[in-house]
This record gives structure tokens, sequence and C-alpha cells, in this order.
């Protein structure tokens, strides 16, 4: 029985340097995840994914620039520059990550009108993307999580797999955020509430 699985988010090339929604050093995490994949049972990769409408993209308010918040029927929504187009080059794994062990992809974000942070449900947190059940069909109880970035995709997936009830930790060292309006600090609160293990290395 498969008991622990590494979780890789969104480390993609929009998330890297020269992206469209570019994470500071997103790019020198891949060697390390790249490494850490041997050591799980389970290895999943999740991809934003994105429609070209999608309602989380500032350039489809009018008026409204990248970094603001507006309300959603589901919550306040942070609005991004345009990322992560299904198909579009910014939407591929960056080049150099291993992906070809990956026993799943899960994409995220693909409904125009709701965005998904997280890679267990979407931001009304509740529609789910699958993965719990997958994940429990394969008998996974610890969960590991490396991507981009720490404060946004990997933070919600952090926090959504504890209330779950896995054991998760999230490799800061194979991580790296956006830092938007102290969001690490506050990343790092909630996960820590939730009994999120943060370690490095
Ligand atoms: C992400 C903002 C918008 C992430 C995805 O992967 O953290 N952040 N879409
Ligand atoms: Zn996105």
């Amino acid at each position: 029985m498969a008991g622990s699985a590494l979780i890789m988010i969104d480390i993609q090339n929009d998330f890297c340097p020269g992206g469209a929604l570019a994470v500071g050093g997103g790019d020198e995490i891949v060697p390390l995840v790249n490494a850490l994949q041997a050591d799980f049972d389970v290895r999943v990769l999740t991809q934003d994914w994105h429609p070209a409408d999608h309602s989380s993209f500032a350039d489809n308010h009018a008026g409204a620039t990248p970094y603001s918040l507006v309300d959603m029927p589901y919550g306040p929504q942070v609005l991004w520059p345009a990322h992560c187009v299904q198909g579009s080059a910014g939407a591929a794994f960056h080049g150099g990550l291993q992906t070809d062990s990956a026993d799943l992809i899960i994409r995220k974000g693909f409904r125009a009108a709701i965005d998904s942070y997280s890679a267990f449900f979407e931001n009304d947190h509740e529609t789910p993307t699958g993965l719990h059940g997958y994940l429990q069909e394969r008998g996974v109880s610890d969960l590991t999580m490396v991507g981009l970035a720490t404060d946004f995709c990997v933070r919600f997936s952090a926090v959504d797999a504890a209330k779950l009830g896995y054991n998760v930790t999230v490799r800061m060292d194979a991580c790296r955020a956006i830092d938007l309006d102290g969001s690490l600090a506050a990343a790092r609160a909630e996960m820590a509430e939730h009994g999120v293990v943060m370690a490095d290395g």
C-alpha cells in the first residue's frame, strides 16, 4: 500500500522568471524537486490551467489593475495578470522539471467563473478537484508539498490537506513565494495553526 505522496504544485513557466506571473527564484526549486521525487510512493503534479476569459485575470474586469481585490460570489479574489492560459507555453511545466515519473497531473482553475488555488478544492472551498478521492484510493496518508507559490497555491493546498486529515509537510526550501501584502507571513501562520510542518531540508 502506498503511504506517501509528493505534491508538486504549479511548477510552470508563467510562475518562473520571465513568465507572466513570475515568482522570484521560482526556477531555483527545480533541481531539488527532481531529487525529492524518488523518496515517495506517489508523485502528483498540479497544473494551473485557465481559459483566456478566466475571472481571476485583471484584464477581464474593466478598469481593474493586477493585484487588486474584487468580491466574487465565493469571496474576495485577487486579480492577477493573465497567466497559465490553457495550451500556452506559459502553462507548460518548467522545462527542467522531471514530469515523466508523475502518477497523476491534476489541472485546476479551468472554470472561468471560479479560481482554484488549492489542489483539493476550488476557491469556494467546496467544489472538489478529485485529488482527495485519488489519494484515498491509492492509500496515501502523508503528503509533502513543494512548488509555487508558497503563499497561494501551496498554502491553500496544505491547509485543505491538513483539514482532510493528511499528515502534511511543506518543504519550504522547495517553494518560493509571491509575498503580496504580508501573504507569506499569513501563510506561515495559517499553516502552523493547522499543524502543517514547515521543513527546510
Ligand atoms: C497561483 C496565483 C494565481 C499559484 C496560481 O500557483 O500560487 N497564484 N494562480
Ligand atoms: Zn492561476
